[in-house]
């Protein structure tokens, strides 16, 4: 088979579909029986949300505050031509088409806990790749500490961006450890398919020991950086959301508790769970916090 150039590559050719069409029967299957309480203990590893309550009930700011507008809306936005700007303290900064910043990269499955600062979570079946492949690939130089993100803001497509409703573009950051950490994604599929506009296509980051806020939709640029960056939610309200936003059951939000989720997906009368220290990633994680006071650095 000829091998094309990657100019010729789309984003959908990258998506290996084809990979997961016989776990997804599997997915399709289980998640049908999740709806008869008998078969629970037939369900995947990872219990996972159902396909249409993660493409449903989103925030995505730029389209709106409801959890139904970004999957009414986003329809509007163009994805495709699509290229990342990667700048700051970097070896080979410039601006990279989609496929580009694709190409060579590992795309599988990893299937995470994403847990809202709002208090409920999901459990989602992601295609993408860490975030690790592509910094090393660009060069991160020696004064680089933290990594800024941005998401497209095109008042004309984002009814929300139009509103102002939040001082976009939306802008978030990890330390640039964080950043590397394996379990750090750029996310470009989800149930074995292309993302959904409204999940963030064509890449989003997918941080799954953060609260979800973190994890950046239809990101346009990356940006190592020397000092740490602003972060919308931190600029909009620094009191209640930090900088780190690592899921903790012992500090709470100064208006609820974190102690405990309400499971997408499983029922209005269904029990809320526990939230988990690092949502469950502690065993990966914690030690990127070694000394640090977490309800100081929240
Ligand atoms: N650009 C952008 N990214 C964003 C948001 C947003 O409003 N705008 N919302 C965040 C929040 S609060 C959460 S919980 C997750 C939700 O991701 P999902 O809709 O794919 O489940 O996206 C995050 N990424
Ligand atoms: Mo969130």
């Amino acid at each position: 088979m000829p091998r094309r150039s990657p100019s010729d590559l789309r984003w959908s050719d990258v998506t290996p579909k084809s990979l997961f069409l016989s776990r997804r029967h599997f997915i399709g299957a289980a998640g049908a029986l999740a709806f008869a309480s008998t078969a629970r203990a037939a369900e995947p590893p990872g219990d996972l949300t159902p396909r249409e309550a993660i493409t449903t009930y989103n925030n995505f700011y730029e389209f709106g505050f409801d959890k139904s507008d970004p999957s009414k809306y986003a329809g509007s936005m163009t994805i495709d031509p699509w290229s990342v700007e990667i700048a700051g303290l970097v070896d080979r900064p410039g601006r990279y088409d989609l496929a580009d910043v694709l190409k060579d990269q590992p795309i599988g499955e990893h299937i995470y806990r994403l847990r809202c600062v709002e208090g409920w979570s999901m459990v989602i079946p992601w295609l993408g790749f860490p975030l690790a492949g592509l910094l090393n690939r660009v060069g991160p130089q020696s004064g680089a500490t933290f990594v800024a993100f941005e998401t497209l803001a095109r008042p004309e497509e984002m009814p929300g961006v139009k509103r102002r409703l939040l001082d976009f573009p939306y802008v978030e950051g990890l330390r640039l450890d964080e950043a590397m950490n394996p379990l750090t994604l750029l996310a470009t599929g989800l149930y074995g398919d292309p993302l959904e506009k409204q999940n963030g296509a064509p890449l989003r980051l997918v941080v799954p020991w953060k609260y979800g806020f973190k994890s950046i939709k239809s990101v346009v640029k990356i940006t190592l950086t020397s000092g740490q960056p602003p972060t919308t939610w931190q600029r909009l309200q620094p009191s209640e959301y930090g900088f780190y936003a690592n899921v903790n059951p012992g500090v709470d939000h100064p208006r609820w508790s974190q102690a405990s989720e309400r499971r997408i997906g499983e029922g209005f009368f269904a029990p809320r769970r526990d939230t988990l220290m690092f949502n469950g990633y502690a065993g990966e994680v914690a030690g990127l916090y070694t000394g640090m006071d977490l309800a100081v650095n929240y």
